[in-house]
C-alpha cells in the first residue's frame, strides 16, 4: 500500500514538472531602456487550464518615510498588510476607485490589513508625509508579477496553453505595447518582449527633505 502511494506521488510530481512551461517577459522603453516595476499579468485563454494557486497575502511596508515596495502586484482577493516600521505614525489612504480607504494614524503596534477585491490600480499616499507614493496593481488574472531592474520577470510552472499577457506601468502613456498573445508549450521557455511608452519625467518616491519637513 505504501509503495503504491509512493509510486503515485512520484508519477504526479514527475508529470507536473515534465509538462510545465516557462514564460520569460522583458519590458523596454525608448531605444533600449530596461523598465523595472512593470506589472505583468497572465490570463489563460482556456478556463480549463489548471493555474498555480494565486498568492493571497502581500505586504506594503512603511519604512524610512517611504512605501516599500513602490509597486506591488497582487491578484484580486489578496489581503495586504501595511506594517509601520518607523518610530513615528503614518496615515495611509487611497482615493482610487478599486479601493478607497484610510488607515487612521497608526504606529508600529497596529496591524492594518486591507482586502483588495476589485481589479484596477490603487494609488497610495500618506496624509502626514507628502513624499510618500506607491501603487498596488490588483489583477483580475491569477498570475501576476513585476519586472526587476533589468526589466525582466519569469513565470515558471505554467500549464501549456494559450495566454494573454498584459503589461502595466505607473508612468505608461498610450501608444506602446499593452497586450500580447502567446502559446506556451510543455518543457519549453517562451520569450515575450514589450516595448512601452513612458512619460519623460517618471514618478518617483522621494525621500523626505529632512526631519520636521
Ligand atoms: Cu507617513
Amino acid at each position: 500500500m505504501v509503495r503504491f502511494f509512493l509510486i503515485l506521488v512520484l508519477c504526479c510530481a514527475f508529470r507536473s514538472v515534465a509538462s510545465a512551461a516557462e514564460l520569460r517577459v522583458s519590458v523596454t522603453a525608448g531605444s533600449d531602456e530596461a523598465v523595472g516595476n512593470a506589472v505583468i499579468s497572465v490570463k489563460p485563454l482556456s478556463p480549463n487550464l489548471e493555474m498555480p494557486e494565486p498568492v493571497n497575502a502581500a505586504v506594503m511596508a512603511q519604512q524610512n518615510t517611504m512605501f516599500a515596495p513602490f509597486v506591488l502586484a497582487v491578484a484580486v482577493g489578496t489581503e495586504v498588510t501595511f506594517p509601520n516600521m518607523d518610530e513615528f505614525r503614518h496615515q495611509v489612504y487611497s482615493f482610487s476607485k478599486p479601493k478607497r480607504f484610510e488607515l487612521r494614524l497608526y504606529g508600529q503596534d497596529t496591524t492594518n490589513k486591507i482586502m483588495f477585491d476589485k481589479p484596477g490600480v490603487v494609488a497610495l499616499g500618506c496624509n502626514i508625509h507628502d513624499n510618500m507614493l506607491a501603487f498596488i496593481y490588483v489583477s483580475e488574472h491569477p498570475v501576476v508579477g513585476k519586472t526587476d531592474e533589468s526589466g525582466d520577470v519569469v513565470f515558471s510552472n505554467l500549464p501549456p496553453g494559450g495566454y494573454e499577457v498584459h503589461v502595466w506601468h505607473p508612468d505608461e502613456l498610450r501608444g506602446g505595447d499593452d497586450m500580447k498573445m502567446v502559446t506556451l508549450r510543455a518543457d519549453e521557455a517562451s520569450d515575450i518582449a514589450f516595448s512601452v511608452k513612458l512619460r519623460p519625467v517618471r514618478r518617483q518616491q522621494q525621500p523626505p527633505a529632512d526631519e520636521g519637513y
